[in-house]
């Protein structure tokens, strides 16, 4: 690939981010308040059946997804063929800041929506969510975020090469950031973050050679959890000298840009299974460095107000 096509697409990611909420219209009220009072005591399998095919027809068979693009939208369209459960269901894709604010608003009318989650993620910290259930594993029990690195990296800038593959932080650690970030831009919340964990970005510049001004040019996907690691990574390496460039762009095009040596590395992939199909596409051409974050997560969230706790209690679309 290019590197004229690879900055292209980069500038469609951008693009993609600033669609606004789209048109998903507001699901009548009817209904959904009663479906919340259930007394556990009366729930027998019979009621709960009734009430998950409600929600069904409540939310007009549709999961509230998010960019076309991610690894999540894949694994739903999975989801969707894989569960008797799910057929007949459609997820509708236009951008995490719409699903946010479609589930701001339901949750705000105690409405029902079933939407792609995932943690890192301050969604869960704001709002009283909980996954559905996976049998059948189409969204994997933990994914973890794994550090790549282009082929001949370590030969080329050994101290960035080291700095990248020493990198890893909690889910804590992300989480608290990100909710740092409801207040603050992130780059700044990084230089906090920083500033408080230096004995932790010791840790990875140990012994590392300082450099003057070397380029380095990492690859993100657009998601909170992803600039926030790649922002502290970035702060990371200009300690030794690197200049870092950060270039957002969709998870097929950040295995892609590592794989043909445009980039030079990304703290962005999830695996195993969120990213997988892009993952063995390029597998051979780009040298995995294991996790930076592990116990992420991704799968179907609805309010804790819905009584609906597993994939397998939905209703086919007639
Ligand atoms: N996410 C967040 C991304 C990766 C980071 C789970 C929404 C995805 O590709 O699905």
């Amino acid at each position: 690939m290019n590197r004229f096509y690879w900055k292209k697409i980069i500038a469609a990611a951008g693009l993609s981010l600033t669609i606004a909420a789209a048109g998903c219209g507001q699901q009548e009220e009817e209904n959904s308040a009663d479906d919340n009072t259930n007394d556990n005591a009366g729930d027998s399998a019979e009621e709960q059946n009734e009430s998950a095919a409600g929600v069904g027809e409540e939310v007009d068979y549709t999961i509230t997804g998010i960019e076309p693009g991610a690894g999540i939208t894949e694994s739903t369209e999975n989801a969707i063929s894989e569960y008797d459960s799910l057929s007949g269901w459609e997820q509708n894709t236009a951008s995490t800041a719409a699903m946010l604010s479609e589930l701001r608003t339901r949750y705000e009318n105690e409405e029902p929506i079933i939407i792609t989650g995932w943690n890192p993620h301050y969604k869960f910290a704001q709002w009283d969510l909980k996954y559905l259930e996976d049998p059948q594993n189409v969204y994997g029990d933990a994914e973890e975020i794994r550090t790549i690195a282009r082929q001949g990296l370590e030969e080329d800038m050994p101290g960035a090469y080291t700095i990248l593959d020493r990198f890893n932080w909690t889910l804590e650690d992300s989480e608290s950031f990100l909710l740092e970030a409801q207040e603050m831009e992130i780059p700044e919340v990084a230089q906090q973050w920083v500033d408080n964990n230096q004995d932790k970005v010791d840790e990875w510049i140990d012994g590392v050679e300082s450099v003057d001004g070397k380029s380095i040019e990492l690859a993100l996907t657009p998601w909170d959890s992803e600039r926030a690691s790649s922002e502290v990574v970035k702060l990371a390496l200009e300690q030794k000298g690197y200049e870092v460039t950060l270039t957002p762009v969709d998870p097929s095009v950040v295995f892609e840009a590592v794989a043909s040596g445009d980039a030079d590395g990304s703290t962005a992939p999830w695996m195993p299974k969120t990213h997988a199909s892009f993952y063995e596409e390029h597998e051979e051409n780009f040298e995995d460095l294991g996790p930076n974050l592990e116990g992420a997560k991704t799968g179907l969230a609805v309010p804790t107000y819905m009584d609906i706790d597993s994939i397998e209690d939905l209703e086919p679309a007639e």
